[in-house]
């Protein structure tokens, strides 16, 4: 059986883990979202593709979400003491290992779906296939009001890290997304998958980016075994601020709506035991098989638990 996720942030990554370990050696490939990179620092940073390599690895930080744990921040210390440079986006520095030897590969003439596969098996010793969605530049952008009434047109990591979303969010669009290509084995991955996850990520930061890469909704549509786990539970994220950002693509911040982001593409959706409510009606509304179990993955075990949800869900046909 092979297994093929698509992935964002934090949730994907505690998910993904929960994958590894239900289904030992399935999990062929990640398609994560690149539309969150950016450049500090002289550096290319990969947020998505990092937390997805250090959670499969076992090296992320659980507390934090993002990073590598046991991290140490004494290189932004020096930047902001010695030099006064705004260091308002944070590497660790176990972290800036990884960001020195992609920039490394990158500035070599590796494509970013290059850099990735030799960092995830020489630097994390995955056998799992890490695919950025795409080589091609995409950044989310955020089109938000400041407090003073300014308009802002903001890069995704200023808006969330820099200004810790505190603007009023007007709309989101993928820069670049329209004459992106789809990365190298992404379809083909997706393609050959028997079985397709989409992750408990942001289903607009993280996941639709993914979707509106040209090619990857086409290959996705119609599946019978393709199963997303809400990231939505009780009405909130369970980290992040999809709250903020769903409205803005006229979707609900509940599990129903999170699952509206991906009609047409599920079969099956994983829902959490306080959104029981919206158990008939997502299958009603959207056609789609739901499963109801406790979402909140507090440690490996929990994510495994998911995982076996989203699979048995997926195994329905
Ligand atoms: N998130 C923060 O809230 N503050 C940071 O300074 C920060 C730095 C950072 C550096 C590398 C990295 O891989 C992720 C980092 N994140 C940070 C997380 C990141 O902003 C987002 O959570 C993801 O882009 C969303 O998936």
């Amino acid at each position: 059986m092979k297994i093929v996720a698509l992935a964002g942030g934090v949730g994907a990554g505690k998910f993904l883990r929960g994958v590894s370990i239900a289904a030992p050696g399935f999990l062929d490939a990640v398609v994560v979202n690149t539309a969150d990179d950016i450049e500090r620092y002289g550096l290319h940073i990969s947020p998505d593709v990092d937390s997805v390599c250090y959670w499969l690895s076992g090296t992320a930080d659980r507390e934090r979400g993002w990073g590598v744990a046991d991290e140490t921040f004494h290189a932004m210390e020096e930047l902001r003491a010695a030099t006064g440079v705004d260091a308002w986006f944070n590497l660790g520095d176990r972290d800036l290992a990884t960001h020195l030897l992609r920039t490394e590969l990158m500035r070599a003439g590796a494509r970013l779906s290059e850099a990735t596969a030799k960092l995830a098996s020489v630097r994390f010793g995955l056998s799992t296939r890490i695919l950025p969605m795409s080589d091609d530049a995409v950044a989310t952008r955020i089109e938000a009001v400041d407090a003073e009434g300014s308009t802002l047109d903001l890069h995704f990591q200023e808006y969330w890290v820099r200004r810790g979303a505190a603007d009023a969010v007007k709309g989101v669009r993928y820069e670049g997304a329209e004459t992106a290509a789809a990365g190298p084995g992404v379809l083909d991955a997706i393609a050959s998958a028997d079985v397709v996850l989409l992750c408990p990520s942001n289903p607009v930061a993280s996941i639709g980016p993914i979707l509106s890469v040209p090619g990857i909704r086409d290959v996705l549509e119609g599946r019978a075994d393709a199963v997303g786990v809400s990231p939505i539970v009780a009405g909130s994220p369970l980290a992040g601020m999809a709250d903020k950002l769903m409205p803005v693509q006229g979707l609900e911040v509940s599990a129903l709506g999170a699952a509206r982001a991906y009609a047409g593409v599920i079969a099956g959706w994983v829902i959490d035991e306080r959104d029981r409510g919206l158990e008939s009606r997502i299958a009603a509304d959207l056609g789609v098989r739901v499963a109801v179990t406790d979402t909140i993955m507090s440690d490996d075990r929990r994510a495994d638990a998911v995982a076996r949800a989203a699979l048995d869900l997926a195994g329905g046909v």
